[in-house]
């Protein structure tokens, strides 16, 4: 039996969109859409497609040939996802003009290519405005999600250093059904060549789960076993073709299947914002309480059993509680900085009416929320977290993260005027105003929430 398709993805001409109706429509109503006309100057549009519209895989091999990359070969699985090799650029564009592609198990498609990361200086796109609320890659600019000391630290700083990747697959690669990491949002655009998207929305993705919500569908198109997955046959997909030069909006948790319709060369970033954050919450309280499960039976032996938990659940889901918590809190006090530097400005009048000032307490009541949800996970005593005011702020990395975070809030709601140079007077004042309603420490949610509600209390914008 086919599929049964009962949605369709909106094609919408990105130039005719602001960001406050893209959040409105799309980010806070969690639904997928594809964006026309956003690509036109992008370097990648230039250099990576030859005369032809097919991929320039001798461009590659001559300018980026030496990285090494991750491959999957379509035709084999292993476990969850395709079996993945490394090799060089190189390699990979001699064996894809070498190959005919009649194999299906030598379909290979270069993935999760750390792209930005390894070329910071060829500026080879930019991020549309739509997609620049992105707290997780700016935060991975400046700190790590994670440290480790037991871990191989070369190898975690490539694969932990973003979520901003370059794809490339000839016809008939594809992508098996997932939904994506953190439950993250993603975009994706067809710098050529053009994909199938399936799309399940959230509300059912438990048709796609077997009796015990343990394993998923691999492959729609394969002879998914009926006594397996019961609920298979009843899913409603969403179907749609994006073509070239067009981008995909995919929102938090649909499950999602990708076939490339021709050679094509992909950009994709993962990120999460005030929007979406509360579902990266639930993920990982989900698999915290997963990875427990594993090893419940050596609890009477274990010395600290909660540690071991914490570390395979950094080991797994690529963040452990500390680890989130620490973002929340760092973001809690860029917001707050921000919010300061726009009261600071005096020649912006209206500052306690802009979009800005909205964006900014959207997201500290989202941060508020949601650190009301940690607060409530038993096991918050005892982490050994302090995170300490003064030193946040007197971290330079602190600092140019809240000037990245200002300056791509100034470019998606347009405003030139503010000036997001903080310097170290106003840091001091802030510091020194926090301390009215904050201890010199934040240890756990619920100090967060008390933070965060003495923020949004102060008597510096009229709401
Ligand atoms: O393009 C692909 O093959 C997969 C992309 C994807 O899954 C995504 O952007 O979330």
């Amino acid at each position: 039996m086919g599929l049964q398709i009962g949605g369709k993805v909106e094609k919408v001409n990105g130039k005719e969109l602001s960001y406050v109706e893209f959040a409105q429509k799309y980010l806070s109503k969690n639904q997928p859409v594809i964006l026309t006309g956003l690509t036109n100057d992008w370097r990648a549009c230039r250099d990576w497609v030859s005369d032809d519209g097919k991929p320039d895989l001798r461009f590659f091999s001559a300018h980026f040939g030496s990285s090494i990359v991750q491959v999957a070969e379509c035709g084999t699985r292993e476990f969850t996802d395709q079996k993945r090799v490394e090799m060089s650029v190189s390699e990979f564009t001699d064996r894809w003009l070498e190959d005919s592609g009649s194999d299906d198990s030598q379909l290979l498609y270069l993935k999760d290519w750390h792209f930005v990361k390894e070329y910071p200086e060829y500026i080879a796109y930019s991020t549309p405005m739509f997609f620049r609320d992105d707290w997780l890659n700016l935060y991975l600019d400046k700190y790590r999600m994670h440290d480790d000391p037991d871990t191989n630290l070369e190898k975690n700083e490539i694969i932990c250093s973003d979520y901003r990747f370059v794809y490339m697959g000839r016809k008939g690669t594809w992508t098996p059904l997932h939904a994506d990491v953190f439950r993250s949002y993603s975009w994706s655009a067809n710098v050529c060549g053009r994909k199938q998207w399936y799309f399940l929305s959230p509300s059912q993705h438990q048709l796609v789960f077997d009796r015990n919500m343990k394993s998923s569908v691999y492959n729609i198109f394969e002879d998914v076993c009926k006594s397996k997955f019961p609920g298979f046959e009843k899913a409603i997909w969403w179907e749609c073709t994006q073509e070239q030069n067009e981008i995909i909006f995919v929102p938090s948790g649909w499950y999602h299947q990708v076939h490339n319709l021709e050679d094509t060369i992909s950009i994709n970033h993962n990120w999460f914002n005030a929007y979406n954050v509360s579902w990266v919450w639930d993920l990982l309280l989900k698999e915290y309480h997963e990875a427990r499960g594993y090893i419940e039976d050596i609890k009477d032996i274990c010395d600290n059993f909660e540690a071991l938990c914490q570390r395979n659940l950094a080991a797994n889901a690529g963040m452990n509680f500390n680890d989130f918590f620490t973002f929340m809190v760092r973001f809690a006090f860029a917001n707050l900085v921000l919010l300061y530097q726009l009261k600071s400005d005096k020649d912006n009048k209206n500052w306690s009416s802009s979009q800005m000032v909205e964006l900014i307490l959207f997201n500290l009541k989202s941060i508020e929320c949601i650190s009301t949800k940690m607060k409530n996970v038993a096991e918050w005593e005892n982490r050994g977290i302090a995170i300490s005011l003064g030193e946040i702020f007197e971290d330079l990395l602190f600092i140019e993260f809240c000037i990245a975070l200002g300056r791509d809030y100034s470019l998606m709601l347009d405003d030139s005027e503010t000036n997001f140079n903080l310097n170290r007077t106003l840091l001091e004042h802030i510091q020194f105003n926090l301390l009215e309603f904050s201890g010199s420490h934040i240890v756990n949610p619920e100090e967060l929430v008390t933070f965060v509600d003495g923020v949004l209390k102060l008597n510096i914008y009229e709401h």
